[in-house]
């Protein structure tokens, strides 16, 4: 281990990770030894944490947020589905049987797992020739056991950002006399879209629940998930008691938890929310659009990119080349190159990815 060095950035062009701001780093160290999930002995990281859980409320249009800091989208999201399928049961007059949750095929495999250990169904439905939700493939498989729909605000795989209002009021119209739930993941595009056009958020449309990630693009350090919720019921149905410790319920799924993660979010948000995040927003998305405009260049099919995130064709050869040369590339599900342009991704280190393909290319 002594030897072990820790992966350098220079060439990693396939992470929604990065490196952590300065002062998230710095606030991570000092909050090692706290565990938020025992808020009635370590007060001061679980004063922090709502403060985390306030300031995300300011990004996304909801001014009384209830949430918490996740150990990541994959938690966030396995909690959206738990929740919605609590409330449903205790609260629908006909319980649903086969709990049921629509979502469209570029959803992130974590709602796979929260399918898996929840007993609901997962419909994934097609998306348009854009790679968003297909209004009408959503309309068609929602029914009276559907507790949850879920749209993508800036996909995995194209960054792509669904029609959340639509959804909502597809969701809003679906299950028994109450109403299934709309729940967005803004894991990875949430520190981004506060500075486009897009309707995304709480004030956009009627939004349940959402998961944004401080650690993604909010430059926090791992763990820092994010997972909100409009109504304080939502996050009473994900509660249970907790008998030996001085607080009395828990509504986490895990139960010692990074308070490392807590701080780091905080220390970022308050660095960078908003000005420092809008200025990293608009190089990345330059970023972006040079790499898409350079790949397009050279006669390689390129998926216009929304976010920070550009996709394209590229031969096998060449991806294995790339690869081969140390770059840290992934693909599509279709197979194509995906390069997530986060804040370590500068424009000389995309120079000199171009260049490795134009001399891999001729060779
Ligand atoms: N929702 C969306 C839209 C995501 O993109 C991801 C992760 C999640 C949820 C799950 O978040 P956690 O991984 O925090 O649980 N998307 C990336 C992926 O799975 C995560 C990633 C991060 C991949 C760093 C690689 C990497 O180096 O591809």
């Amino acid at each position: 281990m002594q030897r072990a060095v820790p992966q350098d950035f220079s060439r990693v062009l396939s992470s929604m990770c990065t490196e952590p701001h300065p002062a998230a780093r710095e606030a991570a160290v000092r909050f090692l030894a706290t565990n938020p999930g025992d808020p009635a002995t370590y007060q001061s990281v679980a004063e922090v944490e709502r403060e985390v859980v306030a300031a995300l409320g300011e990004m996304t249009g909801l001014p009384d947020a209830h949430g918490y800091v996740a150990s990541g989208g994959t938690e966030a999201n396995v909690q959206a589905v738990r929740a919605a399928r609590n409330r449903a049961r205790d609260e629908w007059s006909t319980p649903p049987e086969t709990p049921n949750v629509v979502a469209p095929e570029s959803v992130h495999f974590s709602f796979r797992k929260a399918a898996d250990v929840l007993g609901v169904e997962l419909r994934t439905v097609p998306v348009d020739d854009d790679y968003r939700a297909d209004l009408d493939a959503v309309r068609a498989s929602v029914d009276s056991e559907t507790v949850l729909v879920v749209g993508v605000a800036g996909s995995t795989e194209y960054g792509r950002v669904d029609p959340i209002p639509e959804l909502a009021t597809i969701a809003h119209d679906a299950g028994v006399d109450n109403r299934a739930f709309l729940h967005v993941d803004a894991a990875w595009g949430g520190f981004a879209l506060p500075f486009t056009d897009h309707a995304w958020n709480f004030a956009h449309a009627d939004v349940d629940t959402m998961t944004i990630d401080p650690h993604k693009m909010g430059q926090a350090v791992v763990p820092a998930g994010g997972f909100l919720a409009r109504d304080r019921a939502t996050l009473d149905a994900l509660a249970v008691d907790t008998p030996y410790l001085e607080s009395t319920s828990q509504a986490t799924l895990t139960g010692t938890r990074s308070g490392a993660g807590v701080a780091s979010a905080a220390a970022a948000m308050e660095a960078l929310w908003p000005d420092g995040y809008r200025e990293q927003f608009e190089v990345s998305t330059a970023s972006a659009e040079w790499l898409a405009n350079a790949l397009a260049d050279r006669g390689f099919a390129v998926v216009d990119p929304e976010l920070p995130l550009v996709a394209a064709s590229i031969p096998d050869p060449l991806f294995d080349a790339l690869r081969d040369a140390g770059w840290r590339i992934s693909r599509t599900s279709a197979g194509e190159l995906r390069v997530v342009c986060m804040p370590h991704v500068t424009r000389e280190t995309l120079r000199r990815f171009v260049a490795d393909v134009d001399s891999f290319s001729s060779a």
